[in-house]
């Protein structure tokens, strides 16, 4: 048994306390990490709020970075002292699984917002009874988690380990939109409605594969000033004025690619409307189930394209590398997003988070 401190959530809209919780030693399929730094995502607040009913009281948190610091016996993948990723789990078994794409696993539902193993079980207690302990089997708002060896993502140890937690979530999903999933060509355009982290992620990718008109759209100023810094050719405020009308004007014909990164129904109609003919937009904002929007049949007629994009289309022990070695190489200056808030500052980096203070909050352990 291991004593951690965790960030407990008692009841919907918080908020997070750091108490004292105990956790099992991991199980022949499992990694007891170390966390040296945690990134909130957005998803974290959500199911904070119940958008998605993962059972409270739950230890949140899936962006966890840390060191191995022991596996169970059939762990081959890592060794204590490893420095990893945690990321979302998959099962590794099913169609979407083995054809490479484990972000559309069939049950990864059940195997990241369950809050439990498979079998009913957690490895978290709190004050002597079991909480959602396997939140994206990591629950990484703590000193210590117990993954599953399947989201668990070794990576080099020449790269400060505290700025890796949001590879396995928010920046994967941004990321990966543009390199995996749209990957659109040198000298396109893009369009990014959205530019919180997963959207100024979107950025750096587009350009990174040499996008040419890359237009960050928000409501937040202080948010485009960072999109224009991290390289938008054109920021658009949507307060002041209609993003689609802008896009248009700027390019004549529309984009080629947009990007929907708010969950906000009538900010997707824009990232539509504002394609032009053949254009792609990559959906990755997460709703509230049931969610509805409308779409104009004839604009969609002409070859415009949806799709729905779950982290990033990633293979996280292939993609999470690879973005390293961007940054390594000043290709993906990721770490730019990040503001780091000491652990017990938790409920203040949520706060900033929401209230669009800071882009990436990432909570560091001492
Ligand atoms: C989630 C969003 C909701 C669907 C699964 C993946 N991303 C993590 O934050
Ligand atoms: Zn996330």
């Amino acid at each position: 048994m291991v004593i951690a401190q965790a960030a407990v959530v008692e009841r919907p809209h918080g908020p997070f306390v750091v108490e004292e919780v105990e956790l099992e030693e991991p199980r022949e399929d499992e990694v007891l990490v170390r966390i040296v730094s945690a990134g909130i995502c957005h998803t974290d607040l959500i199911v904070r709020d119940q958008w998605y009913p993962v059972p409270l009281p739950a230890v949140l948190g899936h962006e966890g970075a840390g060191v191995v610091e022991r596996v169970g016996a059939r762990v081959r993948k890592v060794a204590p002292g490893d420095h990893v990723v945690l990321t979302f789990r998959s099962c590794g078994e099913c169609h979407h699984c083995l054809r490479g794409k484990p972000a559309y696993c069939v049950q990864l539902f059940p195997l990241n917002f369950g809050g439990r193993r498979p079998d009913g079980t957690s490895p978290i207690r709190w004050r002597g009874q079991p909480i959602t302990g396997m939140f994206f089997a990591q629950s990484s708002f703590a000193t210590y988690a117990v993954a599953h060896e399947r989201n668990v993502v070794k990576v080099p140890k020449d790269v400060p380990l505290e700025l890796l937690g949001p590879l396995g979530c928010g920046v994967q999903t941004g990321a990966g939109a543009v390199f995996n999933s749209l990957r659109p060509p040198a000298g396109s355009s893009i369009a990014i409605f959205g530019t919180g982290s997963v959207g100024l992620s979107a950025l750096l990718a587009a350009r990174a594969v040499g996008c040419t008109t890359i237009i960050g759209v928000d409501i937040n100023p202080g948010r485009l000033e960072v999109a224009r810094e991290l390289g938008a050719t054109h920021v658009i405020d949507a307060r002041t004025s209609d993003p689609v009308e802008e896009i248009r004007r700027i390019t004549g014909y529309g984009v080629q690619y947009s990007i929907e990164t708010t969950a906000n129904p009538k900010v997707f109609r824009q990232a539509v409307d504002c394609l032009d003919q053949l254009g792609v937009c990559g959906l990755i904002g997460a709703a509230p189930l049931g969610a509805e929007v409308a779409l104009d049949m004839g604009t969609m007629l002409f070859g415009r394209m949806v799709r729905g994009i779950i982290e990033g289309d990633s293979v996280p022990e292939l993609f999470i590398p690879e973005m390293i070695a961007l940054y390594q190489q000043g290709k993906f200056p990721f770490d730019r997003l990040i503001t780091f808030y000491p652990f017990a500052a938790i409920q203040q980096a949520a706060e900033d988070s929401e209230a669009g203070r800071v882009v990436k909050p990432v909570l560091r352990f001492d």
